[in-house]
C-alpha cells in the first residue's frame, strides 16, 4: 500500500494508477462519516462536545439504557444535534458528492451520519445505515412522529414529547449502539460493497460496526478503496490515502476526473 498522499495544502499530481482508476471505475461506493460534515461546524463524535454535552460521551447517550435511564437528557442531547444539523449549510464536501453522482450515473452514497445535509447538497437515495435526527418515533408503539418546534435556546435538558396514539415518549430517529441498524439499508449497503470497483472511505475513523467492514468487503471483492481524512489510519488496509480536508479534495479530485 503506498505512503498516504499529502493533500492538506494542495492536490498533488495524482499517481496515474489511481487517476485511471478514478476515471473509469464502473460502480463507486462512497462511504461517509462525521468528517464529511466537519466543514459544515457539525462537531464530529471524537472531538470534545461543546457545552451541556462535554462532559458525557457520545457512546454512552446513544443507547437505549441512557434513554431509559434519562430520557429528558437523552432527548435533549438530539435536539442540540438536530439544531446544529437544521443551522448547518451542506459543504463542498457535500456537493461535490452529488456533482460526482449527477456525472458518473452509477455512483452510490452510504452515510453513518444522521444529518441531513447530503440531501440538501442536491444527493439522491442516501443510504442511511444509522437513521436521522428528522424522523422521530414512538418509544413503544414505533409510530412516526413529526420533529416538534425547537425550543429558543440550545443546548437543554428537554422532555421528549408523547405520542398522540399510546401516551410513550418520542425518541430520536437514529440507531443506537446495540440496536440493529436497517436491515434493508445494511443489505443494499453490502451489495454495493460485493458490486462495486471503486470504494471510497471520507471522513469516518472506521471504528463503528457493522459500517466499518463495508470498505473491507469492497477490497476483499477487488475494488480499489480510497480513504480521504486529514488523519492517517495505521491499519489501513485499502490503496490510498488522501490526507486532507473532504471539502478540499474533492472539488479539486472532480476537476481531475
Ligand atoms: C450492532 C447514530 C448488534 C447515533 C451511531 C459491545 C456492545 C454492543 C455493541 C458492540 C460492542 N462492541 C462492538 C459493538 C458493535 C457496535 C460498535 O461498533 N461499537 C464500537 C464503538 C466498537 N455497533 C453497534 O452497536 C451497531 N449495532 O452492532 O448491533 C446487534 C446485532 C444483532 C442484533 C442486535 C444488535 C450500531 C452502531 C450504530 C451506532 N450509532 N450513530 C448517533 O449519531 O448518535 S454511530 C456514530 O458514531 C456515527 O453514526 C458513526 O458511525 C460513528 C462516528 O464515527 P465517524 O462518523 O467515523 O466519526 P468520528 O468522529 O469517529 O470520525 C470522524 C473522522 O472524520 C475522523 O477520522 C476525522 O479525522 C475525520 N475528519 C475530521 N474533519 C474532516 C475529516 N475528514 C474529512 N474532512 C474533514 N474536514
Ligand atoms: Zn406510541
Amino acid at each position: 500500500m503506498p505512503a498516504p498522499l499529502d493533500c492538506r495544502t494542495a492536490l498533488p499530481t495524482l499517481p496515474p494508477a489511481l487517476l485511471e482508476r478514478l476515471r473509469t471505475a464502473d460502480e463507486v461506493l462512497v462511504l461517509t462519516g462525521a468528517g464529511v460534515s466537519a466543514e459544515s461546524g457539525i462537531a464530529t463524535f471524537r472531538e470534545a462536545l461543546t457545552g451541556l454535552w462535554a462532559r458525557f460521551d457520545p457512546a454512552q447517550l446513544a443507547t437505549t439504557e441512557a434513554f431509559v435511564q434519562d430520557p429528558a437528557r437523552v432527548w435533549g442531547w438530539y435536539e442540540w444535534r438536530r439544531r446544529q444539523a437544521l443551522e448547518a449549510q451542506p459543504n463542498a464536501a457535500h456537493r461535490a458528492l452529488a456533482a460526482w453522482a449527477e456525472r458518473h450515473g452509477r455512483l452510490r452514497l452510504v452515510t453513518q451520519n444522521v444529518d441531513d445535509l447530503h440531501e440538501r447538497a442536491g444527493s439522491r437515495d442516501v443510504i442511511h445505515l444509522h437513521g436521522s435526527l428528522h424522523a422521530p418515533r414512538c418509544f413503544d408503539c414505533a409510530r412516526p412522529l413529526a420533529s416538534p418546534a425547537l425550543p429558543k435556546t440550545g443546548d437543554r435538558l428537554l422532555a421528549p414529547p408523547r405520542c398522540p396514539a399510546c401516551g410513550g415518549p418520542a425518541r430520536p430517529g437514529v440507531v443506537w449502539f446495540g440496536e440493529s441498524l436497517p436491515a434493508e439499508a445494511l443489505a443494499t449497503a453490502w451489495d454495493l460493497a460485493e458490486r462495486c470497483d471503486l470504494c471510497l472511505v471520507i471522513g469516518t475513523s472506521g471504528l463503528v460496526q457493522p459500517a466499518a467492514s463495508l470498505p473491507v468487503v469492497a477490497r476483499q471483492r477487488g475494488a480499489t478503496v480510497v480513504r480521504i481524512d486529514p488523519q492517517p489510519a495505521a491499519d489501513f488496509g485499502g490503496d490510498w490515502q488522501l490526507l486532507g480536508a473532504a471539502g478540499a479534495i474533492l472539488p479539486a479530485l472532480l476537476e481531475r476526473l
